[in-house]
């Protein structure tokens, strides 16, 4: 049987505690465990001399990282993956600082990651590349003359063309990305994006329904939408509080509403912050009975727009209790913390609201996690913004414009009022759903496809 070989930008440290790693990461770790294969990511370190990989073996996984050296990191991953690609795949081209030299930069580290790997694979080993840092990477391997299938999938939006011909680089992107065998995106209209922009530079030609040929080279595009592990989720969130939560629990009076993000621009808090605010101008009739918990750990910390962010929000957080709070009331929590997953999933379910309003997002896995999170008997309400790739899924979520804060404020009084027989049906239907795609489905069906896909003759260098 072939071997699974994972690429991805960072290796999750999993040190064997299942419990208390993403889902994405479980996922992950599932696939190469059936498998067996390896874990290839840079592990964090900078070093100006070039070490031997690190490598360590857990069962049938071997984890082999590499270090960068300070100009990498710099080129390849805090410009260009970090100023250029994601913000102009979140639709920011003002925060875009494009430079040729970062462009330069991140193709090298993808060609000498490449070439890293390459001695480590073997002929039948299926290689899946994860997000935006590695668009060239197949495209690397097969210069080197790799032939193996080589799949990729993309965790965050691809841009429409008004976006994307901004970025000057459009053309050798696309070509690179046509050296995989597989392409899979989180939602349709990624994919169509995709084959939008494609069609603009070259000829495209239709072999099959997902399948094209351009560039000379045959791929297929299709779209796996990422999910979580409800079961596991469900029994996280089971479990009792920490005492001294269940304390402030208590003590809490009224109605909680969550939201949780990586500190990112493209999660739209202070538009969220505003909207809270609305709700409290708007209906008065909440004052005092309700308070919002912002959980946002701080994310790549060292870019400029992050810090930027931060200091807003921390800005707004003040203005918003200034003007609301009494001597016996605070609206606003802002917890710029990281906290353990276990406890995570245990405040979404002691939470009536879930509120996730991103100005765009590939999918957003903190929705799903709430919805199953939840108790059935008497379930939250989620709050989901429409930009986010979830919301082609749970269409029974109160779905709403992050820009509209007149509609957000407007289904958060929706979502405190409403009565249990809604809740619950509006809960069985995302539940539905979030059962029938979760992780292990989308892993199962991007591997299995990925072997399934014809090798193609015209790869470079097969
Ligand atoms: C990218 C795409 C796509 C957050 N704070 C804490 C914490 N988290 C966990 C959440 C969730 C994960 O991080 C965040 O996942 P999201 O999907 O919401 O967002 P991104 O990080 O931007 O992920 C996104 C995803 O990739 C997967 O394809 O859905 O669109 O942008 O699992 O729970 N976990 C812990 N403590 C925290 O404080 N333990």
């Amino acid at each position: 049987m072939s071997r699974l070989v994972v690429v991805s930008n960072r290796i999750a440290a999993m040190e064997g505690k299942k419990e208390s790693a993403g889902g994405l990461a479980v996922g992950i770790m599932d696939s190469l465990k059936d498998a067996g294969g390896m874990w290839f990511g840079w592990n964090g370190k900078i070093s100006e001399e070039e070490l031997p990989l690190e490598k360590n073996q857990q069962d049938n996984i071997t984890f082999a990282s590499f270090s960068l050296k300070q100009s990498e990191y710099d080129q390849y991953y805090l410009h260009f993956s970090n100023t250029v690609i994601w913000p102009a795949f979140h639709y920011r081209l003002d925060l875009v600082q494009y430079q040729r030299e970062d462009y330069d930069g991140y193709c090298q580290v993808n060609e000498r990651l490449a070439e890293r790997l390459q001695p480590l694979v073997e002929n039948d080993d299926i290689l899946w590349i994860h997000d935006y840092h590695l668009l060239p990477f197949a495209a690397a391997c097969r210069k080197l003359g790799m032939a193996n299938r080589i799949g990729f999938f993309l965790h965050i939006p691809f841009p429409t063309s008004e976006i994307f011909n901004a970025l000057p680089p459009r053309k050798e992107l696309l070509e690179m990305m046509c050296e995989y065998d597989l392409i899979g995106f989180q939602a349709d209209t990624d994919r169509l994006a995709f084959i939008e922009n494609l069609s603009l530079v070259t000829e495209v030609e239709d072999l099959d329904e997902d399948r094209f040929s351009a560039y000379g080279k045959d791929v297929t595009v299709r779209v796996y939408p990422i999910g979580v592990e409800p079961d596991s989720i469900r029994h996280l969130a089971e479990g009792a509080l920490p005492q001294k939560l269940a304390h402030l629990r208590d003590k809490l009076s009224g109605q909680l509403i969550i939201s949780v993000d990586r500190l990112d621009y493209s999660k739209g808090l202070p538009e969220r912050f505003q909207a809270f605010e609305t709700l409290l101008e708007n209906y008065p009739q909440h004052r005092g009975n309700i308070r919002y918990f912002q959980i946002a750990p701080t994310s790549r910390g060292d870019v400029q727009a992050y810090q930027d962010i931060r200091h807003e929000l921390e800005m707004e957080a003040g203005r918003i209790n200034g003007h609301f709070s009494t001597l016996e009331w605070t609206p606003l929590f802002y917890l710029n913390q990281h906290y353990e997953r276990s406890l995570l999933m245990k405040i979404f379910r002691h939470c009536e609201v879930g509120l996730v309003t991103p100005l765009r997002d590939g999918m957003n896995l903190v929705a799903k996690e709430y919805v199953a999170a939840q108790d059935p008997a008497n379930p939250g309400v989620l709050i989901l913004s429409r930009f986010a790739g979830a919301a082609n899924e749970l269409t029974s979520a109160l779905l709403v414009n992050p820009y509209d804060r007149d509609g957000v404020a407007g289904a958060l009084d929706k979502a405190l009022t409403m009565p249990l027989d809604e809740r619950i049906s509006r809960y069985q239907d995302m539940m539905s759903v979030i059962t029938k795609n979760d992780i292990v489905h989308w892993r199962q069906t991007f591997l299995s496809d990925l072997k399934a896909v014809p090798i193609a003759p015209n790869k470079a260098k097969r």
